[in-house]
C-alpha cells in the first residue's frame, strides 16, 4: 500500500511539472552575444563599438543634430581605451583632423560630461595644460593634434558655435547593442 502511495505521488510529482514548465524563457546579453552578422553601414566597427565619421565642418550643435539622424550621437569614450582604439583608426586611415565628441561643459562650467550619458569626464587623454575654457568661451570638447607640435589625438575644449575656428569634422557613435533569445520547447 505505502508503495503504490509513494509511486502515485511520484507520477503526479512527473505530471505536475509538467503542466507548470514554462513553454518558453527569454534570455538577455549585453552584445552581439553570438557574434550575428550585423549591416552596419554607415557606421565602422572599432573594437565593440559602431563609429560614423562625419566629413563636414560644423559646429557642436550642428554635429549633434547630424548625428541624430543617423539614430545616433556624438561620440562619448566612457573609457580611455575606447578613446585610443578610434584615434589609432583615425592615425591608421592618415587622418590628423578635429572632431567633435559629445563632451561639455555646457550646464556648470568648469565640470565636464559626456551629454550621452550625463557622466564625468576622467579621462587622461587632456591635451597639455586643457580644458582651459580660453576667453571664458571653450564649453564643447574635440579631439584632435590640439597644438603645433602635438604627435597624437588628444582631447580640448573649444566654443560650441559662433566661432569661425570652432568648426570642426565629427564622430557619431551608435547606440549599444544588446542580443535576446527565445529557448523553447520543441
Ligand atoms: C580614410 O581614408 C580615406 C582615403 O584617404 C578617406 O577617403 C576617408 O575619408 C578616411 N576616413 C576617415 C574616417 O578619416
Ligand atoms: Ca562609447
Ligand atoms: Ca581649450
Amino acid at each position: 500500500m505505502l508503495k503504490l502511495t509513494v509511486l502515485l505521488l511520484t507520477l503526479l510529482g512527473i505530471a505536475k511539472t509538467g503542466w507548470t514548465r514554462e513553454k518558453f524563457t527569454i534570455q538577455v546579453n549585453d552584445g552581439n552575444a553570438f557574434g550575428a552578422i550585423l549591416k552596419a553601414d554607415p557606421f565602422t566597427k572599432i573594437n565593440d563599438g559602431y563609429y560614423y565619421f562625419g566629413t563636414e565642418s560644423l559646429n557642436w550643435y550642428e554635429a549633434y543634430e547630424k548625428c541624430r539622424e543617423l539614430d545616433a550621437e556624438l561620440v562619448t569614450f566612457e573609457t580611455d581605451q575606447e578613446f585610443d582604439a578610434v584615434t589609432d583608426f583615425l592615425t591608421t586611415n592618415g587622418s590628423q583632423q578635429m572632431y567633435w565628441t559629445s563632451g561639455n561643459d555646457l550646464g556648470k562650467t568648469g565640470t565636464h560630461r559626456w551629454f550621452t550619458s550625463g557622466q564625468r569626464i576622467s579621462s587622461l587623454r587632456w591635451a597639455r595644460n586643457q580644458p582651459d575654457n580660453a576667453g571664458q568661451k571653450e564649453h564643447c570638447i574635440h579631439l584632435g593634434y590640439i597644438y603645433a607640435n602635438s604627435k597624437k589625438f588628444e582631447l580640448n575644449d573649444r566654443p560650441c558655435s559662433e566661432d569661425g575656428n570652432s568648426l570642426f569634422k565629427y564622430i557619431c557613435e551608435a547606440p549599444g547593442l544588446e542580443t535576446i533569445s527565445i529557448v523553447v520547447w520543441k
